[in-house]
């Protein structure tokens, strides 16, 4: 997957593929991707439910706070809208030691998921 230079990603309803919002590992599908600089990644909202998109100060996902400078949807995405963002050096070298980057979605906290920045 890091090799391409674009991907989607989907938002989904609880229940679907056995994954659940009220868990860390729910709704953003797949939770945990490897994606290179360059790559664009749309996600599109297949919930019934409106999200955000909005990158996590470091690696504490108990306490999400929120680092818009590497990216934020800004709006709340309503069901079938999406959100694009391509993947900046800034976001490889946020976490410096690991190069991932954790985000969540600020109305429901426990959707967490991560990606793997290369180069
Ligand atoms: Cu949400």
């Amino acid at each position: 997957m890091s090799n391409q230079s674009s991907i989607t990603l989907n938002i989904v309803d609880p229940g679907t593929n056995g994954v659940t919002c009220q868990s860390q590992s729910g709704c953003f599908t797949p939770i945990n991707v490897k994606v290179k600089v360059g790559t664009k990644i749309t996600w599109v909202n297949k919930s019934k439910l409106a999200h955000t998109i909005v990158a996590v100060q470091g690696q504490d996902i108990a306490q999400p706070k929120a680092a818009s400078q590497i990216f934020d949807s800004k709006k709340q995405i309503a069901s079938g809208d999406s959100f694009t963002y391509t993947v900046t050096d800034a976001a490889y070298n946020f976490n410096s030691d690991t190069h991932r980057v954790l985000y969540y979605c600020s109305i429901h906290p426990d959707m967490v998921a991560q990606l793997v920045i290369t180069k």
